[in-house]
């Protein structure tokens, strides 16, 4: 990350449009404003002006916006270039500026600085690129709260509460001899920080789903009905569907809402011993697919076997991913003539029999889905966020157990301590105070040029 360099980039999408606009950050945003607009315009206004090609012909008129450091995006001298969006004239007027001395900005190079220079932390800079690709309203609504900074305050307060018990135990290590300090921790203390930590991991959990969703595989013998099921949720002839075995050889994805709650649909071939080639490779791309689902659906057709009680195969379960629930839908009910509803076996394996195509029993399939996921509507989210605080507040909180669990059986101060300071590290890492570069590079590498 070479902070002294001047960078610039069409910020509007390609294509022709109205407006388009050019970008420049850096230490010689300065030299390239006054050798394009002739001077440099008042800070922070619309200012109207032609952009000059190097030998002083006119390339474009339009509104230049100069943003002097500190007060602009980056934190950098930044200069906005407001023309008209056509896009040869836009790679005429980002060459002049290349010219005369910035070079091409990566993706996400602009929010970077901006994160580097303190402007803003790394969740916010996150959901500036999940409020660009937010596919639905929600989605985009909990991304705005995110860059307010409304997930960042809720780590922060427990950043803060953590600090607080650390400067407790901590002064208890510097001065061992002093009795007031030398007194532990009581266990009790660190109980309101878990509680906080469990409700915003959940809340977190909520924003997750919202921006990410679920995969859901459909999975089962031939002929059970996953297609139709596919069909069925998406609400249109998405697959095919006969009552020849072995119809869906490729897999099919499609991608539904139930109630705000993303869903990646993905209908296999039937699992069995196939011996078409073609079939073959379907039946490996299905379980592929099962290992990386969120959520599998294992349909058998009822009419098949209805007093049996179908057990889950063995290579399906160890071929999930940890965590991810089976469901075992009995479909067909209305040629069996099972009562619809969802129950939970004495097995532990839940059961949802369902009619696919007479819709019998496909609402509370619907409703179980959303349950299973932990999904509590579109209301239920409060900000965006992402696996990664996921998985840093989870791990955060198994520190803070541990802490606990340390001070239970009086552990060393310097044990829990060490706990302590692991646990606000994890926090650190959602808001990027600490953040390897392999991480920065990831996160900036998805946003798009320009931002
Ligand atoms: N009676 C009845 N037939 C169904 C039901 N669901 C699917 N089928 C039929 O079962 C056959 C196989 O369906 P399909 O979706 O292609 O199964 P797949 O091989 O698992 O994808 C088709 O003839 C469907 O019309 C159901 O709920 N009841
Ligand atoms: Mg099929």
């Amino acid at each position: 990350m070479d902070g002294q360099e001047t960078i610039a980039a069409i910020a509007t999408p390609p294509g022709a449009g109205a407006i388009g606009i050019i970008r420049i950050s850096g230490p010689g945003t300065r030299q390239i404003a006054k050798a394009m607009l002739g001077d440099l315009p008042p800070p922070r206004q619309a200012s109207l002006r032609s952009f000059r090609g190097e030998t002083g012909d006119v390339l474009d008129q339009g509104v230049a916006l100069w943003f002097p450091s500190p007060a602009s995006f980056t934190g950098e001298d930044l200069l906005e270039l407001q023309g008209h969006g056509g896009p040869r004239l836009l790679d005429l007027v980002l060459a002049r500026v290349l010219g005369a001395g910035a070079r091409s900005a990566r993706p996400g190079e602009f929010t970077e600085r901006a994160f580097l220079n303190g402007k803003l932390d790394l969740a916010q800079a996150e959901a500036i690129a999940d409020l660009i690709q937010a596919a639905t309203a929600t989605q985009a609504r909990l991304a705005s709260r995110s860059l307010q900074g409304i997930f960042s305050r809720h780590v922060r307060a427990l950043v803060e509460g953590l600090t607080h018990l650390r400067v407790l135990i901590e002064a208890g290590l510097d001065f061992p001899d002093e009795e007031l300090d030398a007194r532990p921790v009581e266990p009790a203390a660190f109980d309101e920080l878990i509680a906080a930590a469990e409700g915003l991991l959940s809340r977190t959990h909520q924003g997750e789903l919202i921006r990410d969703g679920l995969m859901v595989v459909i999975a089962g013998p031939p002929n059970a009905g996953k297609s139709s099921l596919l069909n069925a949720l998406v609400g249109s002839d998405a697959a095919i569907v006969t009552e020849i075995p072995g119809t869906t050889r490729d897999l099919l994805r499609a991608e539904i809402q139930l109630d705000g709650l993303p869903i990646r649909l993905v209908d296999t071939a039937g699992l069995r011993a196939a011996t078409d080639p073609i079939e073959q490779e379907g039946v490996r791309r299905a379980r592929a697919e099962i290992a990386q689902a969120d959520h599998v659906i294992l349909l058998t057709d009822d009419t098949q076997s209805p007093e049996a009680e179908p057990s889950i195969p063995r290579d399906i379960a160890e071929a999930l991913p940890t965590g991810a629930p089976i469901t075992l839908l009995r479909n067909k009910i209305d040629r069996s003539g099972r009562a619809a509803g969802v129950r939970e076996r004495a097995d532990g394996v839940t059961e949802v029999a369902c009619s696919v195509l007479t819709g019998a029993g496909m609402d509370a399939f619907r409703q179980y889905l959303k349950a299973v996921a932990g999904y509590q509507g579109p209301d239920s989210g409060e900000f965006s966020a992402r696996r990664r605080h996921v998985d840093a507040l989870q791990r955060a909180l198994e520190q803070l157990k541990a802490a606990r669990d340390a001070s239970r059986i009086a552990a060393a101060p310097e044990l829990i301590a060490e706990e302590l300071r692991q646990a606000q590290a994890s926090l650190g890492e959602i808001t990027g105070e600490v953040a390897s570069d392999e991480l920065l590079g990831r996160i900036f590498s998805e946003f798009c040029i320009g931002k």
